[in-house]
Order: C-alpha cells, then structure tokens, then sequence
C-alpha cells in the first residue's frame, strides 16, 4: 500500500451521531422532554408523522453500540448529551439517572480505546426552557453555562474533547426562521435573536467550562461553500449574501467578535443594533473548531426569502437522497478558507457522509453501498489534500455510525456505516462500514487503493 494517502500521527478516525437522531427513550428514568418530542409529536411536522421515541433504541444498547465502534476499530467517538436527561426542568434539578447514562457510556467508550467528543447541544432544547421562551430569551445564556458546569463537573476527568453548540446555523435557519426544525417558528424577527443568543450562551458555557474544565472546548458549525453561478454583479452579490449569512454568520462573533456587515442588509429592520459587551462574552479563546461538510451551493440572484439568493442544479453532478450534490472540493475549499479567515486554530472534520438509496439487507448481512463509499473516499482525500496544504486538521467523524432518525424527514434518510433495521434494531455494517474499517486501520492508506466492491 502506497503512504500518498497516509494521514498525520494522533489523527482521529470516528464517527458521529447526536442524542435525540439514536437515543430512543426520551422520558425514561427521570428524563424531561425536549422541544423535537414536542415537535415530533405535533400532527404533520414529520415525515410519515415519525418520532424519537424508538429511533435506534441506543439508549437500551449502547453497549452493543460501543461493540460495534470497537469491531470498526473507531478512534473516536462524537455523540451528544440530551440535556434534558441530565436536567429534566433544563436548570436546577439534576436527574442521576441522566447523568449515569453517559457517564457509563464514556467509561464504556475509554475501555474500547475510542476518544469521546462529547457535543452539549445537538438541537434538543429541554421543552421546559422553550416555555420560558427557548433561545429568545436573553437568560438562555446563563441556563446553557449551568448545564455545561454540571457536565464538565461530572466528566471532564474522562471526556477531553468538548463542543458547546452544534451548527447554531440549522438551529436558526430551521427552527426559527424558516421552521422545518424544532421549535418550528417562521420569523424574520426572531432569527437574529436566536441566533445572537445562541452565541451568547456558547460564550458563557465556553467560560463556565473554563472555571471547572481542564481540557479542550469547540464549537461545531455546518459550513456549505458558496460559488457565484455567473459573472453578473447581481450573482456575486447573492453570493457574498449567502455566505455572509450561513458560513460567517456565527464565525466572525466567535472568533473575530462582530458580524459580517451583510447580515443587516439581509434582515433590515429586523437586525438589531447589539449591546457591545455581548461580544466579549460570544469571543471567547477556543481550543478547536468543528467543520460540518456535506455540500456547496451554486448561487444566482433570486427572489426567495429573505436571502434573495438561490441555488442552481448542477445538471451533470451526482446528488445524494436529500438533494446535496457531491462536491469533494468544496470541503479541501472550506478547510483552507477557515484557515485563511480565522488562523490556524486546530480543526476536526466533525461530520460529513450522504444518504443514499440502501437495498435491503442480503443474504449473508451485507448492504452494498457503493456510492457512499464513493462518497467517503472522495472527501476523505479532501481532507488529505487540505492537510497537504497546511491545515492542522486533527480528526474526521463519518455521519453517521448508524441510520438514524433524520429530524423531520423521519427514518426516510440513511445516513449510516451501518444500516439499522427499525423493526429489529438489527445493525448490519454496511459495505462503506467495512471499507471504513480498512482506512482506519491502514490511517488512510488504503485511500489510494482501487475500490473494492
Ligand atoms: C446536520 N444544511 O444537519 C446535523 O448535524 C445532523 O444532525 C444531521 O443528521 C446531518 O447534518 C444530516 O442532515 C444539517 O441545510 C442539516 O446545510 C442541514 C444542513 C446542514 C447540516
């Protein structure tokens, strides 16, 4: 085998899921509910009505779960903490019981040798806390940083990799502005404010850590590329736009402490002018940044809300089952654009995979997925390439370990290396699970080799 493709020494090769996409379970041993039960639960919001109340069933087999990462010969392992397990009112009271399960998940994880990346909110909002006004109201800062002392006080001696917040992008976008995601609200007002406290409580969690953690703490944003589709004035504005807001949007305050100035062209009246104090609080030192990669997008001057700018089909590319096209590029793009933009804080590819169309289990327990490994192979060179380049990228996570519960499209997504039936919970590792079993354990080596299904 070739060393082209070998990857840096301490590089982490995993795999992500987040709590509420596996757990199942959701009000067991104590557990409060959380706004996707509420939503989940709504009539319509989900496709073919579909709930979290079973999804994986992790939460009765996360040692079976852990077999499996072990079996893949994972280094690490990125999950998320349901914070209303942990506290049922989301502030005040802890439940034990919440707190076990992922306490013995973790143990459970070190003694296979697999690194935690443990994800304190993967969109799982305690429903108690959305009565008193979720993520509008300004205490949401406050709230966030308690949650985070009580993780970092029971794990931070076993867990050393911490993210605050995953993608505060689709947290906005889709559950405050366009309201595909939970709590569902379509407001062009309260975007902004969701968004902006959002970075708040990431700033006071980041601090509240700092006071009782000693490891490593991050932030986890989905970034998707912009290319303008024309030379046209109008389109390269629309591309600045939509850059502006989704790749720059939660970046620029965290790491530079203001907004990039297109966001309030974007939203007008309702971009209010902030309070200057709030970003020292959102600018806090980071440890890593988490890079989520799924697509790009090919952008023209539109009438669409409110961004006025669209994306337009590429007609010879391939797309996957939730209409991303596959473009490798654009994540070698994305890695060295962080880089340029924000210096060379270390990075983690924190998710990236694709759904495709899976036949059903054979004869034998095999699932022949050829395009996502086609999928994983491409962007995993991505990443190579951008390492080469001078990127201090320290680990990649495939999403997802399993077919899981894909928010509101529901289990009409397979995201997995393995594929779930929801029947059974039977898991049988796909062929893009065992073919990314071989990289790992050849650290990427066998990249180079021709593919072997
Ligand atoms: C991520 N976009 O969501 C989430 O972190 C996962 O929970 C999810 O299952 C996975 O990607 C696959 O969808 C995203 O529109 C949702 O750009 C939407 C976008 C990006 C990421």
């Amino acid at each position: 085998m070739t060393d082209a493709f070998a990857f840096p020494d301490g590089f982490l090769w995993g795999a992500a899921t987040a709590a509420h996409q596996i757990e199942g379970s959701p009000l067991a041993d104590g557990a409060g509910p959380s706004i996707w039960t509420r939503f989940a639960h709504t009539p319509g919001l989900t496709h073919n009505g579909d709930t979290g109340d079973v999804a994986c069933d992790h939460y009765r087999r996360w040692k079976d779960d852990v077999r499996l990462m072990r079996e893949l010969g994972l280094t690490a392992y990125r999950f998320s903490v349901s914070w209303s397990r942990v506290l049922p009112e989301g502030t005040g009271r802890v439940n034990p019981a919440g707190l076990d399960f992922y306490s013995r998940l973790v143990d459970a994880l070190l003694e296979a040798g697999i690194e935690p990346l443990l994800t304190l909110y993967h969109w799982d909002l305690p429903a108690a806390l959305d009565d008193r006004g979720g993520w509008l109201n300004r205490d949401c800062a406050g709230w966030f940083a308690e949650y985070a002392t009580v993780m970092a006080k029971a794990l931070d001696g076993r867990v050393r990799k911490w993210v605050t917040l995953n993608e505060p992008w689709v947290i906005t976008d889709g559950g405050y502005l366009h309201g595909a995601l939970a709590p569902g609200h379509r407001n062009k007002y309260e975007a902004p404010i969701a968004s902006h406290n959002l970075m708040r409580a990431h700033g006071a969690a980041v601090q509240a850590y700092r006071a009782v953690g000693r490891h490593e703490i991050g932030l986890v944003v989905n970034i998707e590329p912009k290319y303008p589709a024309s030379d046209a004035p109008e389109d390269q504005t629309a591309t600045r736009r939509a850059h502006a807001y989704m790749n720059e949007q939660y970046l620029h305050p965290a790491l530079l402490g203001h907004y990039p100035p297109e966001l309030r062209e974007i939203f007008g009246d309702a971009w209010p002018d902030w309070p200057a104090e709030d970003f020292a609080l959102i600018r806090q030192p980071l440890d890593f940044l988490g890079i989520n990669y799924y697509t790009r997008n090919v952008t023209r001057a539109d009438g669409s809300w409110p961004l006025k700018a669209g994306a337009v089909k590429q007609p010879s590319a391939t797309y996957t089952e939730t209409g991303w096209e596959v473009f490798p590029q654009g994540l070698t793009d994305t890695l060295l654009w962080v880089r340029r933009t924000y210096g060379d804080i270390p990075l983690y590819v924190t998710e990236n995979g694709a759904a495709f169309f899976d036949p059903p289990v054979a004869e034998g327990g095999r699932v022949r997925d050829p395009l996502r490994i086609d999928y994983l192979r491409r962007h995993l060179r991505a990443v190579h390439e951008a390492i080469r380049a001078g990127c201090d990228i320290r680990g990649y996570m495939v999403w997802s370990l399993l077919d899981n519960l894909e928010w509101s499209l529901g289990y009409s997504k397979r995201f997995g290396i393995v594929h779930v039936n929801y029947a059974t919970q039977q898991r049988t590792v796909k062929d893009s699970g065992r073919w990314y079993a071989n990289v790992v354990r050849s650290h990427g080596r066998a990249l180079g080799e021709p593919l072997p299904y």
